[in-house]
């Protein structure tokens, strides 16, 4: 049986539980996952000044191949989307714009150093979103928007005011609005002796950083918490409530990462009591494992949950899907690929679930079929359907990727000293 006869003979099974395959084939299709750039080169940027990765956040590992500069990275990019499904957008930090060797430090960051990306993006047909980088710097040592120096203080509103004005030159070139989202790594090793005041700095950093209206149709503004890093074990300044209540006050969108939360929480479950309260949730969707160590995403239970909850609540327009992983052991390529596909084909497999009836069930109390139908579903001819979606999209069933991913190893990435 070929692909098509196999995609036949599965959606009459989902036929039988009133699943409408093309509907869902449909709307997968309408998706944009934010990819982000840093899993092709372990977060370094192009920076003139070479700087180390700081802010509490680790890359380990050292696989050949990675990404040394602005083409190898775009390459690489081209490649890992000629292997998934759809039209996407790929998430740039300020780290990643083109000085044509000139140092430009980051409270002068202008939108004609992303052009190069702009234009890139115009030839794939992919929109872009943006993040200020307020780590691996000399005044991010200590703190960022939070510092009790009025002048370091100054230096990153500067850069994240500049960020907004990058996301709105995004969003003009291309159509469809950025977002620019803001995550600082402030915090303290040990217990804080006053947790309000560096609040407070944040507080009036930000306000600042806002001021300016800027459009909606180009650039829309989010704001990621955490609950700590590395070497800000015991207090974290842009914590879950600092960012969810600064959010809900001021009209910007709050950014759930999936590995910033206690190691039991899930952000799956935070979805819709956002979904409740807000227009827009963002998300960064990453795999915790024991702390934030942001590995490929699985196909796992949460991943399942998240895609679930957007999917059931019919809010795909309204979560807005970031990627954040970043493994630098395995060949990042098969990285991007494998995360991205993961993230699209949870998104699929919600889209195949008989959601109304699971409802139905629960508000009956029948949690026995509930659980029977949950438990069912995960056996039904699954494979078979996103096989024909990666066949119409024209990029690689199941694991024939991987091959290819393996010649451009061979090819492009072993190559790289
Ligand atoms: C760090 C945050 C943040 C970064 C990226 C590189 O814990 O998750 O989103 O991973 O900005
Ligand atoms: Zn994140």
């Amino acid at each position: 049986m070929n692909i098509n006869e196999r995609f036949q003979l599965a959606k009459k099974d989902y036929e039988k539980l009133g699943i409408d395959v093309d509907h869902a084939l449909e709307k997968l299709s309408k998706v944009k996952i934010s990819i982000h750039c840093w899993q092709g080169d372990d977060i370094t940027g192009f920076e003139v000044e070479e700087r180390s990765l700081s802010g509490g956040i680790d890359v380990t590992g050292n696989y050949p191949g990675k990404a040394r500069n602005p083409e190898e990275l775009r390459k690489d990019l081209e490649k890992a989307l000629s292997l998934i499904p759809g039209k996407h957008k790929v998430n740039l930090h300020a780290i990643y714009a083109e000085t044509d060797g000139e140092a430009v430090d980051r409270d002068e960051i202008e939108p004609k150093h992303f052009q190069n990306w702009v234009e890139w993006a115009k030839k794939m047909g992919l929109g872009l979103d943006f993040n200020p980088t307020l780590f691996s710097h000399p005044k991010a040592e200590e703190a960022t928007l939070s510092h009790s120096d009025e002048d370091i203080r100054t230096f990153w509103i500067e850069h994240c005011k500049r960020s907004r004005k990058i996301g709105e030159y995004f969003g003009k070139e291309l159509g469809q609005p950025c977002l620019t989202n803001i995550w600082i790594p402030d915090g303290f090793k040990d217990i804080p002796s006053d947790r309000l005041t560096p609040r407070k700095r944040l507080k009036d950093s930000l306000d600042k950083i806002f001021e300016e209206e800027i459009d909606e149709k180009y650039n829309i503004d989010s704001v990621e918490s955490k609950l700590f890093g590395i070497g800000v074990e015991s207090y974290t300044v842009g914590s879950h409530e600092f960012y969810m209540n600064y959010a809900a006050k001021n009209n910007k969108i709050y950014l759930l990462d999936a590995g910033h939360f206690h190691p039991t929480e899930v952000i799956s479950d935070k979805i819709p009591s956002m979904l409740l309260f807000n227009d827009k949730v963002a998300l960064h969707v990453s795999r915790p494992v024991r702390w934030d160590s942001d590995h490929v995403i699985t196909f796992d239970d949460e991943l399942q949950e998240i895609a679930k909850e957007i999917v059931r609540n019919d809010a795909l327009d309204r979560v807005i899907i970031g990627l954040d992983f970043f493994d630098a052991s395995i060949n990042r390529v098969a990285a991007w690929v494998l995360g991205t596909r993961n993230m699209i084909k949870a998104l699929l497999f919600a889209l195949l679930m008989p959601n109304g009836e699971l409802k139905k069930l629960q508000e009956e109390g029948d949690f026995t079929k509930r659980l029977v139908l949950m438990e069912e579903l995960k056996s039904y001819p699954f494979g078979d359907i996103w096989n024909y979606y990666c066949n119409i999209n024209n990029v690689p069933i199941q694991d024939e990727w991987y091959s290819i991913v393996k010649k451009y190893e061979e090819e492009e990435l072993s190559k790289r000293k």
